[in-house]
């Protein structure tokens, strides 16, 4: 029965199958890519196979904003000579069209960040009105530590008295204002002035600090339309505009109230991997980003009454487990662990033990209806902003009103699906452990000293030169590349040269089933001196930051470690770079975009869509340097990528005089290896 369904999915012309093995580094997937092809059922490994992308779209100089094209702007075979007289229908030049291109994945990936934070500040806003019992303020001493930020005061005056402020009040208070963010007539982001003075300073000079979070959004969409921008330059100053409004304005505020609403992380420990389902147990894959959804179902999953339901199913219990962000926020609060990342939702159905995946937005596959047509599992959709169109779909909106009863409605369904299973249950045995929850906070505490509650332990580590520097690693996955392997070789290669790695998103998971988030990892790969500071504090070489809004955490770590001291004054100053190995979605070039502007050295795997306009490429790798301190690279080669992140941090470390601290550390251990 099952057999006969799994047959009419596939493509009546025997199409070419990846090999499993080229496919994935992780054997779990590689597992699963084999049973699929086995069983009929495709993939995005073997659809990669078939589709090659369009070559010039690849390098950006693709134009479809009006009909009269596409205007495409291939180079010429050889580069360009002289002068560069490719342009389209209008005459819009190849740095316009690339540059028009570029904004508008800035603008998309914007908005995707932004409006999850906007769903957050709604749903924050309910609770802070008390018109819903299922969310509540968890976090009290972070709404403190963050409403002065957005001008809340914390504390009243009565008769001379200064008093603490009624917590409701300031809560109501932040709520309003949070949400003004997005759409405010005047003024300028609030949280902008939570960078390090100089870079507000530098932003401000350049006309860069966004007015709302929503305008500079809509103004890149408008400066994009056929006719309007056409000057690459002023272009960039706008997507940077937008990019700023990313991730200090609503990823930001989306981290902050959700730490709020369900608690700020601090490390805790998980499992990680398609291993971690259970054939005897209601498999419930939760699979999206907003955290609003997903704390719902995992305390719903929690209640006696659905526990005994499932008993009564004849299941021994319910396994939540996660995919892509949405795993990150529920394993760093509450242990969840995530059953893979990107490119592994397909391959979680190909279990057959999925009983239910519940969907909310962003890097949701429309495939994984089709493979889910093949197994017994209901897949379920719940934003009104993200519905499918095959029939299999069930679609239960999700509201923060009745939240609960939303989530024990989801997971009944899935419960009732458990009797239902139809093909072999094949759960690979692979999973691996990791220490997550990693935050601001929790570093401060870890790598603070006793008695300055700071990041001065970390600078004087990296003063000292055991560590060398650090660096920001993070994004998806991409088909176009061998699954996890960017991320890991890079990864491995930036520890064995002493540079402590923040991590978040789809890279944070590649990191946990390789086994890199555990603190034993760091005796395997790091170098002597990372070694020697993990043992010491007991934390992995690789910090678990969370989910891609989180990436909010990892400017404000850079920021702390500017106010500690003896690094510089800015962010550019700091021996630290950023990175997505793996990229692929246009939320990586806005994360890529904020983190440059905001003074770091960011490189990309993979191809950037810029190489069919040399000098706009120029002017982002090169230029952009001498306006904020960070610029964009493109490294393919993981080791490469690495090395050239290693070169950025050592000349940080010349430019700031520390350069020689390293070479007497590595002599230290060289000495004591010989004793
Ligand atoms: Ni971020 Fe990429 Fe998606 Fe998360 Fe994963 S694909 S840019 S990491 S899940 S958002």
């Amino acid at each position: 029965m099952a057999e006969e369904k799994i047959k009419a999915v596939r493509p009546a012309k025997a199409k070419k199958l990846a090999d499993p093995i080229a496919a994935s580094i992780d054997i779990a997937s590689q597992e699963m890519i084999a049973r699929a092809q086995t069983l009929g059922v495709e993939t995005i490994f073997d659809r990669a196979m078939n589709m090659k992308p369009c070559n010039i779209g690849v390098q950006g100089i693709c134009c479809k904003n009006c009909s009269m094209g596409p205007c495409r702007l291939p180079l010429p075979k050889g580069g360009i000579e002289g002068e560069d007289t490719r342009k389209g229908l209008c005459g819009a030049t190849a740095n316009t069209i690339a540059a028009r291109n570029f904004v508008r994945m800035i603008a998309a990936g914007a908005a995707a960040h932004s409006d999850h934070g906007r769903s957050v500040a709604e749903v924050f806003l309910s609770a802070a009105r008390k018109e819903t019992d299922d969310y509540q303020i968890k976090d009290v001493e972070k709404l403190l530590a963050v409403a002065p930020h957005l001008g809340v005061a914390t504390t009243v005056e009565v008769d001379g008295e200064v008093l603490d402020r009624d917590i409701d009040e300031i809560a109501l208070e932040f709520a309003e204002k949070a949400l003004a963010e997005w759409g405010k007539p005047e003024g300028e982001l609030l949280y902008a002035k939570r960078a390090p003075e100089a870079l507000y300073k530098k932003w401000k000079e350049a006309g860069v600090v966004p007015r709302n979070i929503d305008r500079e959004i809509v103004e890149l969409m408008h400066r994009t339309h056929m006719g309007v921008d056409q000057d690459y330059k002023n272009l960039m100053k706008q997507g940077t505009r937008a990019a700023i409004g990313d991730g200090w304005g609503g990823s930001m505020l989306a981290t902050d109230q959700q730490d709020i609403m369900f608690g700020t992380p601090y490390p805790l420990h998980a499992e990680a991997n398609i291993g971690v389902m259970k054939e005897d147990h209601v498999n419930v894959v939760i699979h999206g980003h907003e955290p609003v959804l997903s704390e719902m179902i995992v305390a719903a999953a929690q209640t006696d009454e659905m526990i005994n339901y499932a008993k009564s199913k004849g299941a021994n219990g319910i396994q939540l487990s996660g995919l892509c962000c949405t795993a990150n926020e529920i394993l760093q609060r509450h242990g969840i662990p995530p059953a893979g990342n990107f490119l592994q939702q397909e391959l979680v159905i190909v279990t057959g033990a999925c009983d239910a995946m519940v969907v909310d937005v962003q890097c949701v596959m429309q495939n994984l209806a089709n493979v889910a047509k093949c197994f017994h599992t209901k897949l379920i959709t719940t934003h009104p902003i993200a519905k499918m169109e095959q029939e299999n779909v069930i679609h239960i909106e999700f509201d923060e009103h009745h939240a609960l009863e939303d989530a024990k409605r989801i997971l009944k369904l899935a419960i009732d699906n458990f009797q239902n299973r139809d093909a072999e249950i094949m759960i690979p045995k692979h999973k691996s452990t990791q220490i997550a929850g990693f935050g601001v906070e929790s570093i401060k505490y870890h790598l603070g000293g006793t008695f300055r509650g700071d990041y001065y332990t970390l600078n004087d580590n990296i003063i000292n030169g055991r560590i060398r520097g650090g660096a920001g690693v993070v994004g998806c996955n991409n088909a176009r590349q061998q699954h996890n392997n960017g991320c890991i070789a890079m990864i491995k290669e930036l520890i064995k040269n002493d540079v402590i790695v923040l991590t978040t998103g789809c890279n944070a998971i590649a990191c946990s089933t390789e086994g890199l988030l555990t603190p034993e990892s760091a005796a395997v790969h790091c170098g002597a001196g990372l070694a020697e500071v993990c043992d010491t504090v007991g934390i992995p070489p690789v910090l678990h930051l969370g989910s891609c809004v989180d990436n909010s955490r990892i400017l404000l770590a850079l920021t702390e470690m500017v106010k500690a001291g003896g690094l510089g004054n800015d962010i550019s100053e700091l021996p630290a770079a950023g990175s997505a190995p793996e990229w692929m979605s246009e939320k990586a070039i806005s994360i890529g975009h904020y983190f440059v502007v905001s003074g770091v050295y960011t490189v990309f795997g993979g191809m950037l869509p810029t190489t069919g306009a040399p000098v706009f490429q120029d002017y982002l790798f090169k230029e952009f340097e001498n306006k904020f301190g960070g610029m964009w690279d493109m490294v393919d080669d993981p080791i490469a990528h690495a090395h050239a992140i290693i070169a950025h941090i050592d000349k940080k470390r010349k430019a700031l005089g520390i350069d020689k601290a390293r070479e007497r550390v590595m002599m230290d251990f060289a000495a004591r290896q010989a004793l």
